[in-house]
């Protein structure tokens, strides 16, 4: 066992690496698709997370914002999807999205098209209105939260869309609809 000790202790390091990139506390946003889930009948738990980057199709302008997926500005709007890889069953599905102190930006879930959440981001506490702080990132910086897009039953194969939307609310800058993961916990 001795041997596996080094090589493993190295695989951590590197992975805890990752995450030096993101300018927010979150911790993973990262990795590939992560089903974890029992062969247990009564499959009491089950968790599929669809990772942004890395499991979703989406349209022309999102990109890199500040360690999440966002929108390019002026882009208005986009969509992303991804084909759920999950068991079918009802899960309990919350986005994690990045939020801004300068704009609230409209999103909505779909599942095959049907409409199963929608609203707008709130806004990153601790500017208030002020539009114009000396520095955001220190005063009003962008923070993770966990948007609850409530219970839905999800069928393996089904299309998860996300659509997000810019907001401008401060004239010269804005929010770009952020966002990291879908997370469906097995209900
Ligand atoms: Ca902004």
């Amino acid at each position: 066992m001795k041997y596996l000790a080094f090589p493993l202790i190295f695989m951590l390091l590197l992975f805890s690496g990752c995450d030096l990139l993101d300018d927010d506390d979150d911790d993973s946003s990262d990795g590939g698709t992560e089903v974890v889930a029992t062969n247990d009948s009564s499959a009491s738990s089950s968790t599929v997370v669809l990772n942004a980057f890395s499991d979703f199709s989406c349209s022309s302008g999102w990109t890199n914002r500040d360690g999440a997926l966002g929108l390019s500005p002026h882009s208005g709007s986009g969509t992303c999807q991804a084909i759920f890889p999950g068991a079918s069953g009802n899960y309990s599905i919350t986005i994690t999205v990045q939020t801004e102190f300068d704009g609230t930006s409209p999103y909505a879930l779909y599942i095959n098209d049907n409409g199963a959440a929608s609203g707008s981001y709130p806004l990153a506490p601790g500017c208030g209105n002020d539009c114009h702080p000396d520095d955001w990132r220190s005063q009003c910086p962008d923070r993770n939260v966990n948007i609850d897009a409530g219970n839905h039953k999800v069928s393996t194969g089904d299309v998860i869309k996300f659509y997000g939307e810019e907001d401008w609310n401060c004239g010269d800058h804005g929010a770009y609809a952020k966002w990291h993961k879908i997370t469906f916990t097995r209900i």
